[in-house]
């Protein structure tokens, strides 16, 4: 078995690249990937920096092949079987390829930005809570607690989310914002173990101090 394919079952991305595999039978290892796993994302990432699934592993030809589209054009170049989904014929496999096309971009991708403008403030408040538990639980690993003000959980929803990418800045906000803020502060010795650091929305940024917070505040 030298296929291995990185994908979640519920990535349309990766639907199309299940049914080329299973179309021919082309015998795989799959491997879910959970994005809010760091370790997962982490695996992934070093595979395909984008952290975008699918990607397939060769490890017959020792290749990394991301992208839906370019993995299914591998997969019909060396593991061809009786169903083709790319046509034989010139003119058919360019019409393969239209349709490729005209299905990623006009379809699925405004398909994933009216998802993504359907979720409402609390969901994003959900994404960012479930973000930063990965946060807090890091500095709790260094016997820092973490406080993250209701004030700042709404500011990092606002700047975490754009209607084209949904949700999938808040990770980058939350780290530039936060978890580069608290490394700097436990790497100066500003922070040390025992202490205790408060994330605050304050004169429109970020307020990111030691100590508690004076406001009601929800405490890791
Ligand atoms: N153009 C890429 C699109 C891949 C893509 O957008 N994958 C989505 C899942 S369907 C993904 O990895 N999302 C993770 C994220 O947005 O962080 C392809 O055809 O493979």
């Amino acid at each position: 078995m030298t296929l291995t394919l990185y994908y979640h079952p519920f990535a349309a991305f990766c639907h199309k690249v299940l049914i080329a595999l299973y179309e021919n039978d082309t015998p795989f290892v799959p491997v879910e990937i959970d994005l809010g796993d760091p370790d997962h994302r982490a695996r992934l990432a070093a595979l395909w920096p984008p952290t975008l699934f699918p990607v397939l592993e060769d490890g017959a030809n020792g290749k990394v092949l991301p992208e839906s589209t370019i993995i299914i054009e591998y997969l019909s170049a060396h593991y061809p079987g009786p169903f083709a989904a790319i046509p034989a014929d010139p003119e058919a496999a360019l019409e393969a390829r239209l349709w490729d096309r005209i299905f990623d971009s006009f379809v699925m991708l405004p398909m994933q930005t009216i998802v993504f403008n359907r979720l409402r403030p609390e969901n994003l408040r959900q994404i960012v809570e479930f973000l930063l538990d990965q946060t807090r639980r890091r500095m709790r690993a260094q016997d820092v607690t973490v406080t993250v003000t209701p004030a700042a959980v709404d500011w990092i929803a606002e700047r975490g989310f754009e209607p084209e990418f949904g949700a999938r800045p808040m990770r980058r906000t939350i780290q530039r914002e936060v978890d580069n803020r608290l490394s700097d502060l436990l790497l100066s010795g500003r922070v040390s173990p025992g202490g205790q650091v408060t994330v605050d929305a304050r004169d429109g940024g970020l307020d990111v101090h030691t100590g508690p917070s004076p406001s009601p505040a929800e405490t890791a």
